[in-house]
């Protein structure tokens, strides 16, 4: 039989994901990041960013005995035009549609691996630096917005994740970007064909 990680991938495109990678869990490399946003008073009253800023600082620590993450990011409606209402906010509350996503995604997880597994699903709802994990598992690099950006998808995505105990391998291996390059941000993006995005990054490098 094929090894797990190539499946469970290929079950959380039929979950109806567009992204996925699996990495394995450990402290977040942009930890200090967060520490200096959390010190110049960036989350004002987001008070629960504080609150559980060590288990951020480390993946290991918001669930206890995982080893591994299956990282999903869902498309919001990249291609609608720009309006009123945010795009992430047209549809259905995509607390809920990420939460079916994933239980179907953990269903498959389950199946695949033939043994009782510990698994936790979120979107949103951990003390998890999600873009950092979603990095780490080669989903894409942080533009200059902080959005998580993919040469293809762009950054109108969500993240979702599957934590496991499930002894999972970097999936696809060797596949993390550098934590931050506008350049590099900027000329994907033209080559994925997104000019408007990539032009105005540009412009904030000047
Ligand atoms: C608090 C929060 C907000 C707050 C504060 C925004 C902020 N920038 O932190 C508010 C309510 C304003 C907000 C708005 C939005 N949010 Co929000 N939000 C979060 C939440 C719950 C925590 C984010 C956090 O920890 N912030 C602290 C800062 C330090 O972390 P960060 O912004 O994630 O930045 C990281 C990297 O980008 C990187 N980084 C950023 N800048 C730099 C610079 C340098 C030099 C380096 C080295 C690294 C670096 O390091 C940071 C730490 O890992 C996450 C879910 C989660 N648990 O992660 C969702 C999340 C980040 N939000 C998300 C979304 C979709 C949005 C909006 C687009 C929604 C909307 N249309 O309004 C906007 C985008 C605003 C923006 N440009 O960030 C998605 C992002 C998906 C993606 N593709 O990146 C997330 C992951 C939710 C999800 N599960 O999908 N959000």
């Amino acid at each position: 039989m094929s090894a797990l990680e190539p499946r469970i991938k290929a079950h959380a495109y039929a979950a109806g994901f567009d992204l996925c990678g699996i990495t394995t869990l450990g402290p977040a490399p942009t930890a200090a990041h967060f520490d200096q946003w959390l010190a110049r008073g960036f989350a004002g009253e987001m008070y629960y960013l504080k609150r559980w800023a060590d288990r951020r600082r480390d993946t290991r620590l918001p669930a206890r005995g995982m080893r591994s993450a299956v990282v999903v990011a869902l498309d919001y409606g990249g291609k609608q035009p720009a309006g009123p209402i945010a795009r992430y906010a047209r549809g259905r509350d995509y607390h809920l549609v990420m939460r079916d996503a994933l239980r179907e995604l953990r269903r498959a997880i389950a199946r695949e691996s033939g043994r009782t597994v510990k698994m936790r699903a979120y979107a949103d709802t951990a003390p998890i630096l999600e873009r950092d994990l979603a990095r780490r598992a080669g989903l894409g690099w942080f533009g200059k917005n902080a959005m998580l950006i993919h040469p293809k998808l762009g950054s109108f995505f969500l993240i979702g994740t599957v934590l496991t105990d499930l002894a999972l391998a970097k999936y696809p291996d060797g596949s993390t970007p550098p934590v931050t390059s506008v350049v590099r941000t900027a000329t994907f993006l033209f080559a994925a064909g997104q000019e408007t995005t990539a032009r105005l990054l540009a412009t904030g490098l000047k």
